[in-house]
């Protein structure tokens, strides 16, 4: 399907850029005009950044779904909807077309109405990255459910604190799933995760690896079961209001505590496939490989809910780019034809590892376009993906773009508004960045840093953390007034290209992954025999960022058993949050640089971690500057 509202040249993209900021309002109905609607809006936006209150396409009534399936049936029904690229390549791979999928989702639907879920429940679905986990995203959206997808390489307790914060009483999951190697057990960690969520009535359960499972009388249903025994199909979909919530998905921020962001129904829907179609300048014909897990927003945005609108066809890859080779990620694009490419840095320089033997007899020639989103890229991975992946022949988008966002906020238009590497380079019509310094003053002009902030709203935006307004506005709305505060720092070049320099709170990038360091302080700090811990990041050749915690133990282990309490902690963050959180580097200390006042001053430990002895800067003001030299001296 060919959007009208894909601009195809440089001037195209300056005229919507300033018809977007002159008036907003028209800009947005145009976009919001090539979307199926039941009802038309009679307001497009009503915004106060201050409480914060965002509401766009005001009364619109409509369904996601009826925008992702319904829509392409009568003139594309038998087009690919979905290819699923199954980890083991020796597994046949499935191909769903726009029909097929449309009748899976209807008829999940009905399952999930069967089950006695209805409009405004929240449903959290652990899976695998199988075929069926769109359709149970879809199959909510069709009834009206708040779909939570957690990534499933979180933990027990992870899932339960997502449970309890939606107040889910809802589940879908898989017996297992299959990761390179690895088989996951994620029914089992289901189990775990329940036997602290009494409220949890109902646990779809789809068959996939074939693992023995316990299933709960009463509480657990096999997918396969409910399916043959449920009759009819959900053909009409639930009118939802254009602000009724779509999804909930949780995200790290500076506080200990996982946030759950809100999206709602129709200005995600029109901002995440806008997005999706400018970017990659799509056209009819793409397959679209999104290399990101559907547990983070990427997958959200740019595997499911922006291509279906778009009428395209996506790409899913139950597994990991190394398995059973460094080659599979080519294979994949070989094999199904991919034109669109769209990873992580850390995956890129995870490849970059191998050199280029991997790319030797794999066929690449069907690629158009190349993505990264995550982290910055740094210039050498840039490069290569250039020359090995696209053959100097491919654009590359580098996507700026937040969980909070809903859609790609900076970034080139494929082939359309120039490239540069190391920059996120221009705003999406729409998207109003301004950088401000630590007085809140907007930065004008070129050749500046600042703090990057949105002065506008988008219709992808956030509308509120579950359960916690204030929150919401606190942690976006109040470092500066009337603005959204993305918590990135950014330098704007001399042409007005952004660059993003990364997060300047205290969160980091671990393999484009987002995690608190308050939340691997709390994991740590549950262990037996630790009293306090600072965790911060320092530069990781592969993931970006790596994980450096020090810790302080009630009785410092002795050298011989460094090795066995480092593990054990390991094993506990592991426990807590999952493995993408667990520490590369733990130093046992006897104390931290503190201020008078009691705050770690992570300044130092982050010079430290990033072996800058030399530069730590003013420690006169610490509580007891000698913890520093021995910190200094004991640096694993
Ligand atoms: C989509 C996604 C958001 C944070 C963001 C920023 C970093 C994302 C980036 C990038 C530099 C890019 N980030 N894309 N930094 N260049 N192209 O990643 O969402 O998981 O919420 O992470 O990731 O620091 O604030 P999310």
């Amino acid at each position: 399907m060919i959007m009208k509202f894909r601009v195809g040249s440089y001037e195209e993209y300056k005229q919507a850029y300033a018809a977007s900021v002159n008036d907003p309002s028209g800009f947005w109905a145009g976009v919001a005009e090539e979307f199926l609607w039941r009802r038309q809006w009679d307001k497009v936006l009503e915004w106060d950044f201050r409480k914060p209150d965002v509401k766009w396409f005001m009364n619109g009534r409509l369904n996601i779904t009826e925008n992702c399936l319904d829509r392409h049936l009568a003139t594309q029904g038998d087009k690919p909807a979905i290819i699923w690229e199954p980890n083991d390549p020796g597994e046949p791979h499935r191909t769903i077309t726009y029909r097929e999928l449309h009748e899976q989702v209807c008829r999940f639907a009905a399952v999930l109405r069967r089950n006695g879920i209805q409009k405004g429940d929240r449903v959290c679905i652990y899976m695998g990255m199988v075929l069926e986990l769109p359709v149970a995203m879809l199959a909510c959206a069709r009834i009206g459910a708040i779909h939570s997808v957690i990534f499933g390489g979180f933990s027990a307790q992870s899932i339960a604190d997502r449970l309890q914060d939606a107040g889910a009483e809802y589940m879908i999951t898989c017996d297992g799933g299959y990761r390179g190697a690895k088989d996951i057990p994620l029914k089992a960690t289901v189990d775990d995760a329940l036997s602290v969520c009494g409220f949890v009535k109902r646990v779809i359960v789809l068959q996939r690896t074939g693992i023995p499972v316990t299933m709960t009388e009463g509480r657990d249903v096999w997918w396969h079961d409910e399916v043959a025994a449920t009759e009819g199909s959900v053909t009409t979909a639930e009118e939802m209001d254009a602000e009724d919530p779509l999804f909930i998905l949780y995200t790290s921020g500076s506080t200990g505590k996982p946030k759950g962001v809100v999206h709602t129904t129709a200005g995600y829907m029109v901002y995440a496939t806008y997005s999706f179609v400018n970017v990659f300048q799509v056209r009819a014909d793409d397959i679209h490989f999104c290399t990101a897990d559907i547990g983070w927003i990427t997958g959200h945005s740019y595997i499911v809910y922006g291509v279906l609108c778009a009428g395209g066809t996506s790409l899913l890859y139950e597994g990991i780019p190394t398995w059973p080779d460094a080659g599979r990620f080519w294979d994949i694009v070989g094999k199904h034809r991919a034109t669109i490419l769209y990873t992580a840095p850390t995956a890129i320089r995870s490849l970059m590892a191998y050199g280029t033997a991997p790319l030797q007899g794999r066929s690449l020639a069907s690629l158009r376009v190349l993505g990264t989103v995550g982290e910055p890229i740094n210039e050498e991975a840039w490069h290569w993906y250039n020359e090995y992946v696209g053959g100097k022949n491919c654009p590359i988008v580098d996507t700026w773009w937040q969980t909070e966002n809903g859609g790609i906020m900076i970034s080139n238009l494929a082939g359309v508004t120039p490239a540069k590497p190391g920059y996120a380079t221009l705003p999406l019509p729409g998207i109003q960045p301004v950088l401000v310094d630590e007085k809140g003053d907007v930065i004008t002009g070129n050749d500046v840093s600042g703090n990057l902030c949105i002065r506008f709203p988008w219709p992808g935006m956030l509308r509120t953390t579950w359960g916690d307004h204030e929150r919401c506005r606190l942690n976006y709305f109040a470092a500066y007034d009337n603005m959204y505060f993305t918590g990135d720092g950014c330098y704007r070049d001399e042409q007005g290209m952004y660059r993003i320099t990364g997060r300047v709170d205290d969160v980091l990038n671990v393999s484009g992954h987002r995690i608190g360091t308050a939340e691997v302080e709390n994991a740590i700090n549950m262990h037996e025999g630790v009293l306090e811990s600072a965790v911060v990041g320092f530069p990781h050749d592969v993931k970006g960022q790596g994980i450096y915690a020090y810790v302080i133990m009630e009785s410092m282990p002795d050298d011989d058993r460094h090795m066995h309490v480092r593990a054990a902690i390991l094993v506990t963050v592991t426990e807590v949050i999952g493995p993408i959180a667990r520490p590369d580097k733990i130093q046992f200390v006897s104390g931290l640089p503190k201020t008078r006042s009691g705050k770690i001053m992570r300044r130092i430990l982050r010079k430290i971690a990033e072996g800058e002895m030399h530069a730590l800067g003013d420690t006169s003001t610490l509580l007891d500057p000698a913890v520093v030299d021995e910190i200094k001296r004991t640096k694993v």
